[in-house]
């Protein structure tokens, strides 16, 4: 696990996806005489408004492209601090890491420009027949980043603030997502203490405290720390989550993310309002409508019959 200083001995084997949207790129490789495989995200970094005086002086070099009218379009090179990258490396990759962000066969049930997706409504019954056991399948492993921040083995540093009662404490850290630079795209991340709590969908009138708990010391520490208020913070579970260790997202309210959509993003304040105004078990007995992409393994379980190779079953 050392610390790499360039990819001098990488090679890539496949190109998993590239998002124009985002400027970013996922590429799949291996190290010169290792045989796990990497997956390698790059991303453009967003502008940092402090130092542009930096870039758009003598230092960005100019290449016209055209002009028409009053308006005219260049291809500028900045110098090489402006040019960053930020690069998330997962090795060794798992199948899950590199079918999660490989670009899926298109074309299927709906066209997203990213992956085949189908709409799904999970009833309480496939909650309970189908979705919970899939969960209880997991091997500990998928979450063993999230075991290594609340023992804090990993991410020590970067903890931004704790709250250690088992019951109703978490941490919180910037997301792997957030660089820590720019406070538009702040990106944190709450990890509860407790480990029996896989997902929304057992949320009770007894969690009420651990989650205002959440809210309300979360919100504040992002405020101590970063200056950011509770009124620029959105705050949202996912469902369906990639990880079954219950986590509530703390973003900037002006940032958008493929995390952040109707179907996925579900609002911390909505969950305990639900709770509150129509009972206890309201998340348990509720229907959920999300996006399922192909390459989720839900898919094989509830997706479209007949549309996935192995259909239902
Ligand atoms: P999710 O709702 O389970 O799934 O969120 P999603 O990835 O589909 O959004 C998990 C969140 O944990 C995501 O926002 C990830 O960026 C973040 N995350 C994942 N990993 C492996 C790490 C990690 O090692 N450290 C930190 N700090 N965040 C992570």
């Amino acid at each position: 696990r050392g610390r790499l200083s360039s990819f001098k001995d990488f090679s890539v084997v496949e190109v998993l996806n590239e998002d124009p949207l985002t400027k970013s790129i996922a590429l799949l490789g291996r190290f010169a005489g290792r045989n796990a495989l990497a997956v390698l995200l790059l991303n453009r970094k967003p502008f940092d408004k402090s130092s542009l005086d930096d870039l758009v002086g003598e230092r960005l070099k100019l290449t016209h492209d055209f002009a028409n009218d009053i308006y005219s379009k260049y291809v500028g090179v900045p110098p090489p601090e402006q040019a960053a990258l930020t690069v998330d490396l997962i090795y060794p990759a798992t199948n899950k890491h590199i079918a999660k962000h490989r670009q899926q066969r298109k074309a299927m049930v709906r066209m997203t420009g990213r992956e085949a997706e189908a709409q799904v409504t999970e009833t309480p019954e496939l909650y309970e027949r189908v979705v919970l056991p899939y969960i209880r399948s997991f091997p500990p492993a998928r979450l063993q980043w999230v075991y290594n921040i609340l023992e804090k083995k990993e991410e020590v540093e970067r903890l931004i603030y704790e709250d250690p009662d088992p019951v109703n404490g978490f941490m919180l850290h910037p997301d792997l997502k957030w660089d820590q630079r720019c406070g538009e795209q702040l990106y944190c991340l709450a990890l509860v203490h407790r480990r029996d709590l896989p997902c929304v969908r057992e949320l009770r009138v007894e969690h009420l405290p651990l989650l205002e708990n959440v809210r309300d010391r979360g919100c504040q520490a992002i405020q101590d720390r970063y200056g950011v208020p509770r009124s620029s913070l959105r705050l949202f579970v996912h469902y369906l989550p990639s990880y079954w260790h219950l986590h509530v997202h703390i973003v900037h309210a002006d940032l958008l993310t493929h995390g952040s959509v109707a179907g996925k993003a579900i609002l911390l304040d909505d969950v305990i309002d639900n709770i509150k105004t129509f009972g206890s078990d309201y998340w348990r007995r509720r229907s959920l409508t999300y996006q399922l992409g192909e390459a989720d393994d839900l898919w094989r379980l509830l997706g479209p019959v007949g549309e996935s190779a192995g259909g239902r079953g």
